[in-house]
C-alpha cells in the first residue's frame, strides 16, 4: 500500500505550519549545549508559561499529545466511570477515557454550535455519571449552561480544546486539553497541554504525567509517561510565537471563502472559532463534492465522519443508538483547506454550476 505522503503531497491540502528553520536550529543548539532532553526541561517550562499567557489559564501542564492530556486530566478529575460525551468529535475524545475504564454516554450536539447540548446532558445524565467531557468543535465556545448543569449534578467538566488554541475562550472546564499535533494552528509536531485554574488539579496532572514521581525518588501516586521532550517543546515555542500571524492568515482565507462561496445556495459556510483554523462547509452532497475536489487536486476532509457512536468499539455496544443532529453533521460537513481559498471556491462554483 502506498504511504499517504506519496498521494497527499501533490494535493492542495491543510499542512503543518513550519517556523523558520534557523530559529529551530538555534533552540536545538541550546538543547545540545545543555544536554537536557526531557523530564520537565527548561523549554517545556517556557512553553508552559507562554501557553498560560496566551490562554489566560492559571496553569498549563505540557504533555506528549492531546490524547494523553485527556487521559491524565480525566484521572486528575476522577472521571473514571460513566461520562457524558459528544459523538461529533474526534474519536480520541472518547477513546482516551474508555482506554482507562470510562464508559461514554454519547449525547447529541446542538445543530447550531455543533457542541454538546446542555438539554441532552440533563436527559442522559444518571447517578452513575462521573463527569462531562465536551469538545470545543472547530474552536467554538461551549454553552455556558454546561457549567450550571455540571454544578447542579456535582460532576466535573473536562473540555477537549484540541481545536481551540488562539480562540480566546475563557476556561469553563475544571481542566481543558489542547492538542499541539502537527495539523493544529500551533504545534509541537506531537504535543499537548492541560489547562486549569486549579493549583490542585495542575499538581495532580504533573504527578500523573511523570509516573507519580514527586522529586527525583519519591513515587507518591499512580502515573504514566505523558512527558513532552525538549525537541518537541522547541517546535511548540516557535510555532506559538507565529500564532497571531497564522490567525491573521487564516482569517484572510476565511473571508476570501465568504466572498468566493457567496451566492452558491447549496453551500453553507459554517461558523468557526476565532483562530479561523477550520473552514467548515455544510452541503447535502458532501461526498460527491469531496470526490470532485479531489479530482481537481484538492483534499477536503470529512469531519468527524462517521461519528464516535458509529465507530468501534462503541457501535457494537449500542448499535441502534440514534443521534440525529450528530449524524446529519457527520454526513454533511466538509473541511476546506485553509489556504488557496480563491482557487477552491471556483472549483466549488464549477461543481454547482453557480
Ligand atoms: N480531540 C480532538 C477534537 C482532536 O481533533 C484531536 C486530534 C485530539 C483530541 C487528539 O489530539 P492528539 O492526540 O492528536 O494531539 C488528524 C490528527 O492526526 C489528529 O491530531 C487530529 N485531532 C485529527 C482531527 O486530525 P487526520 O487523520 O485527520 O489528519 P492527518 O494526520 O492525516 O493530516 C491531515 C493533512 O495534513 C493531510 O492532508 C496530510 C497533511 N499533513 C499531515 C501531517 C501529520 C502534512 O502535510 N504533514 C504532516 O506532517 O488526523
Amino acid at each position: 500500500m502506498k504511504h499517504f505522503l506519496e498521494f497527499d503531497s501533490k494535493l492542495v491540502r491543510n499542512q503543518p505550519n513550519l517556523p523558520e528553520r534557523e530559529l529551530f536550529h538555534e533552540l536545538v543548539d541550546q538543547i545540545w549545549d545543555r544536554n537536557w532532553l526531557t523530564n520537565d526541561g527548561p523549554l517545556v517550562r517556557q512553553l508552559e508559561r507562554e501557553l498560560e499567557v496566551v490562554t489566560g489559564a492559571a496553569h498549563a501542564v505540557a504533555v506528549a499529545n492531546g490524547t494523553l492530556g485527556l487521559m491524565v486530566a480525566a484521572k486528575a478529575l476522577s472521571i473514571d466511570g460513566d461520562f457524558i460525551c459528544p459523538s461529533f468529535t474526534f474519536v480520541a475524545t472518547a477513546h482516551a477515557l474508555y482506554w482507562q475504564g470510562g464508559d461514554p454516554i454519547f449525547c447529541d450536539v446542538s445543530p447550531r454550535s455543533f457542541n454538546l447540548d446542555p438539554d441532552g446532558v440533563h436527559v442522559e445524565r444518571d447517578r452513575f455519571t462521573t463527569g462531562i467531557v465536551a469538545t470545543q468543535v472547530f474552536g467554538t465556545p461551549l454553552d455556558p449552561e454546561l457549567r450550571e448543569v455540571a454544578d447542579e449534578y456535582h460532576v466535573p467538566i473536562l473540555v477537549d480544546s484540541a481545536h481551540a488554541l488562539g480562540c480566546g475562550l475563557p476556561i469553563l472546564g475544571d481542566a481543558e486539553v489542547l492538542s499541539l499535533h502537527a495539523t493544529k494552528v500551533a504545534h509541537a509536531c506531537e504535543g499537548g497541554a492541560i489547562l486549569t485554574n486549579s493549583p490542585d488539579i495542575a499538581e495532580k496532572c504533573r504527578l500523573f504525567r511523570q509516573f507519580g514521581f514527586q522529586g527525583q525518588a519519591n513515587v507518591v501516586s499512580e502515573g504514566i509517561n505523558a512527558k513532552l521532550s525538549e525537541l518537541h517543546a522547541a517546535m511548540g515555542l516557535l510555532s506559538l510565537r507565529d500564532l497571531e500571524a497564522q490567525i491573521s492568515h487564516n482569517r484572510e482565507e476565511y473571508l476570501e471563502y465568504m466572498r468566493g462561496l457567496q451566492g452558491i445556495s447549496q453551500v453553507n459556510l459554517c461558523l468557526t472559532g476565532r483562530n479561523y483554523h477550520y473552514v467548515p462547509i455544510m452541503v447535502d452532497d458532501r461526498d460527491d463534492l469531496a470526490a470532485y475536489l479531489l479530482s481537481k487536486g484538492v483534499l477536503a476532509r470529512r469531519y468527524f465522519y462517521p461519528g464516535c457512536h458509529r465507530c468501534e468499539p462503541y457501535r457494537s455496544f449500542n448499535p441502534h443508538l440514534s443521534l440525529p443532529h450528530t449524524e446529519s453533521l457527520c454526513d454533511r460537513i466538509l473541511i476546506l483547506p485553509n489556504h488557496s481559498a480563491g482557487n477552491v471556491s471556483s472549483i466549488i462554483k464549477e461543481f454547482y454550476h453557480a
